[in-house]
């Protein structure tokens, strides 16, 4: 069986860990993140890696240098999922990097730096209200708070890690600072459409959105459905009704910048109760952060004021902010001769995803390479890549990372 035809079984084969059978449904720390952890481990010491799995419940796989203990070009991407997710965001990334660290163990290759690749399981920051935490603690700025956040059955993030074996007190081992590695390279799909439109299957990534996360809670007066006049109603659900359209107001006002109410709960959660409470989740974002944090102000006073006209409070905490990053210069540079030696054009584009690259890019060089996905489709079961376009992925990062200079991150010029 040819690379790219065992790369897109595997994506299959990776697909069936789930929490939903029929659908793709793989959150941080469960035990279908277990399963699919253990079958990403063997693949990659089929392919000659030496694994571990850290304190955030990272799967590391070492390829070494030749000579041994060289620093290491990281190369990654996360293998956890949305709900009813696609089987191609994040799991691409890890899997393409496998098939071309087996593609340098069948030649015998090795080469003067060594390659980790690294399989993160929070990067969609489903389950716990924020995200990134096994890149950022490879960036060395996890923060320990983040352990005392909970999930929506209350488990803490500390304990969840302790027990799927994980030591989150050793975090600090995990940082990859002070010359540990050359940088972070991160294959992905485009989750747009703008290489479909093109007509190129890779692109190279100029910059990756910042993005803010909300928990909004807003607390009014249950009552009884039958008996409450409307004037005397303090109705949190027709309250957050109108804060999630004012949302979508201002959003829709500023250029470039996107808000999403993706999840939202009315309680108690019966038909004949007036809710008493709502919680809603609020992600934006945007490429220039100061605009982003002037749409975050103008909607939190938007929200105080609707909670103030109808007599409930409204209550926003910030669960996970990251600024927006450019890709490092030298690394693209880079990036762009691999995608041009494969014979395509080279086009740069911006990523509205968040992706783990944009927390280690905040300490090392760091680049992107897109992937072509059918209409841009994302976040989606439908989401889908080719066969031929698999193989393209596996030939331009192999091409990258056997031509990477480690002296060479500089920007040219
Ligand atoms: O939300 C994002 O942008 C990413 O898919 N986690
Ligand atoms: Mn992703
Ligand atoms: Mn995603």
């Amino acid at each position: 069986m040819n690379e790219a035809a065992q790369l897109m079984q595997r994506l299959d084969r990776l697909g069936e860990f789930t929490a939903e059978p029929g659908k793709l449904t793989r959150l941080f720390l469960t035990p279908e993140h277990r399963a699919a952890l253990e079958q990403v481990r063997t693949w990659m010491e089929q392919a000659g890696l030496a694994t571990h799995v850290d304190g955030l419940a990272t799967l590391v796989g070492r390829y070494e240098s030749d000579p041994p203990g060289a620093p290491a070009l990281l190369v990654g991407s996360h293998i956890d999922t949305v709900r009813d997710a696609g089987r191609y965001d994040g799991n691409l990334g890890v899997l393409a990097a496998i098939q071309t660290v087996a593609r340098l163990h069948g030649e015998g290759r090795r080469l003067p730096f060594a390659i980790e690749i690294l399989a993160f399981g929070d990067e969609e920051g489903v389950r716990f209200p924020t995200t990134l935490s096994g890149s950022r603690a490879v960036a060395g700025v996890f923060d320990p708070a983040t352990l005392d956040l909970a999930d929506a059955d209350g488990i803490r993030l500390g304990d969840a890690l302790r027990a799927f074996g994980c030591d989150p007190s050793r975090t600090g081992e995990i940082a990859r600072t002070g010359g540990r590695a050359h940088g972070y390279v991160e294959l992905h799909i485009e989750q747009g459409p703008v290489l479909q439109d093109a007509g190129l299957p890779v692109g190279v990534v100029t910059a990756i959105n910042g993005a803010t996360r909300f928990l909004i809670e807003v607390r009014g007066r249950a009552g009884h459905a039958g008996t409450v006049p409307m004037g005397l109603r303090r109705d949190a659900l027709c309250a957050a009704s109108e804060m999630v359209l004012a949302i979508e107001r201002q959003a829709r006002g500023t250029p470039d910048l996107v808000a999403t109410v993706g999840m939202l709960s009315a309680l108690p959660g019966a038909g004949n109760v007036i809710p008493g409470r709502v919680t809603f989740s609020l992600d934006i974002r945007s490429p220039d952060d100061r605009e982003r944090e002037t749409a975050i102000s103008a909607i939190t006073s938007v929200l105080g004021e609707i909670a103030r006209r109808r007599h409930l409070d409204v209550r926003l905490e910030r669960t996970y902010d990251e600024p927006a990053i450019e890709a490092h210069a030298g690394m693209r540079r880079l990036l762009g001769e691999a995608v041009a030696a494969s014979g395509y054009r080279v086009l740069e584009l911006p990523s509205g995803a968040g992706h783990d690259a944009m927390a280690i890019g905040a300490v090392m060089p760091m680049g992107m390479l897109f992937l072509r996905c059918r209409d841009g489709i994302s976040h989606n079961p439908l989401e889908s890549i080719t066969e031929e376009d698999a193989g393209i992925a596996v030939n331009v990062l192999t091409r990258f990372l056997t031509q990477f200079d480690p002296t060479s991150t500089r920007p040219a010029g």
